[in-house]
């Protein structure tokens, strides 16, 4: 038998997980003054995470999926994009959201179910939250042809996880993106598991990257906890896609260091030792890490960031428990032009309650 056609994935990997550089480090990652916005990035994330949690056990927000361990992925990507690009998201993005310019705020309304968290004061042609599994790689494709069809040179870049790459949205989707080579950059958001379904299970390919080869699109592989890998790799692909040279696949391996979200308890069906080894890994420390070596942090400066943090988490929080209620109508403003009869039942309904429901709805 002969070959017709021999493929590769690539693995990308700058930083190690002690924050010792390989010697090819890219440009921008010899200059603290870029890396330091990308590591306050960071550090707002994971502050954000942890008070996110706590509204959510206090009843101040409904549910809540935290990027613990994966802060690298979010802020990596929004930070190689361009205002005018499309960030199309899954609901575990608000790293590269933040990076994006949406707010703390928005993000908390929306997790407190209010239709305005999704209404974007800073990036309003960024798409909401994506809950259902692999179905914004269509729109995201959809998005790119737009771009194309008028000849802007913007790119979508859309963030799924790895569950999301055994749906066949995720394949129709990135099938149309290869057909149509449109500026489309796909981010598999590896995080090992897809709530209690880890990875082994849900392919027997060896990598994520590689179902992209089958639509004709480049795949490749970074280390997600490496900012700098992430930084670079997506940026090279939504630079390439924006001057005409079609869609890429890659896929960011990283670790869920939480639970799912606050609905589950992953110490039911996963192994605390995997944690613990995957916490050696994590974003934030490698790069402190390199930071503190090019003599550009240290526990000073730390100590100040975290402060500076928690306050604009702090006043954050306080902008959403102030914010008035919605309309009750919010709900089902952007559903149908004329809602059907059954609907138009549960808005009367919900009015009628509203009527003697109490002063805030965050309360
Ligand atoms: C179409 C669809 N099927 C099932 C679900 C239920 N569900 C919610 S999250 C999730 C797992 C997703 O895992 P992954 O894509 O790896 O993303 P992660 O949550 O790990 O970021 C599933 C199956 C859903 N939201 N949408
Ligand atoms: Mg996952």
């Amino acid at each position: 038998m002969g070959t017709v056609a021999r493929f590769e994935i690539g693995f990308t990997r700058y930083l190690s997980a002690e924050g010792a550089p390989a010697p090819d480090l890219p440009e921008f990652a010899r200059d603290p003054a870029a890396l330091l916005p990308l590591y306050r990035a960071m550090v707002l994330t994971r502050q954000f995470d942890l008070k996110a949690i706590a509204m959510q056990r206090t009843g101040q927000i409904g549910t809540f999926a935290s990027a613990l361990g994966q802060e690298a992925i979010g802020v990596g990507v929004a930070s190689a994009m361009r205002a005018e690009d499309v960030l199309v998201p899954s609901y575990r993005d608000h790293a590269a959201q933040f990076v994006r310019g949406v707010t703390m705020t928005e993000s908390l309304l929306y997790w407190g179910g209010d239709e305005r968290g999704s209404a974007f004061s800073a990036a309003p042609h960024d798409f909401g939250n994506c809950v259902p599994i692999g179905t914004q790689v269509g729109h995201a494709a959809g998005v790119a042809y737009a771009c194309k069809l008028r000849g802007e040179a913007r790119v979508a870049v859309c963030i799924l996880g790895d569950g999301g790459t055994s749906t066949g949205d995720f394949y129709e989707g990135m099938n149309m993106a290869g057909a149509w080579q449109v500026p489309l950059v796909i981010v598999v958001n590896n995080n090992q598991w897809a709530i209690s379904m880890p990875r082994a299970r849900q392919t027997a390919a060896p990598t994520l990257a590689q179902k992209a080869i089958a639509a004709g699109i480049p795949g490749e592989q970074v280390d997600g906890n490496d900012i700098v890998a992430v930084r670079h790799r997506v940026g090279e692909a939504i630079e390439r896609a924006r001057t005409g040279a079609g869609p890429a696949l890659i896929e960011a391996v990283t670790y869920r260091l939480s639970d799912h979200t606050t609905a589950d308890d992953a110490s039911r069906y996963r192994d605390e030792a995997a944690v613990k080894e995957a916490w050696r890994h994590e974003p934030i420390t490698r790069l402190r890490s390199y930071l503190a070596s090019l003599d550009a942090w240290d526990a000073a400066r730390e100590e100040a960031l975290v402060r500076e943090c928690q306050q604009a988490v702090g006043a954050a929080v306080d902008a959403y428990l102030k914010t008035p209620p919605p309309n009750v109508s919010a709900m089902f403003d952007c559903l149908y032009e004329t809602l059907p009869a059954a609907m138009a039942d549960q808005l009367d309904t919900a009015q009628r309650y509203a009527a003697g429901a109490p002063e805030t709805h965050h309360g």
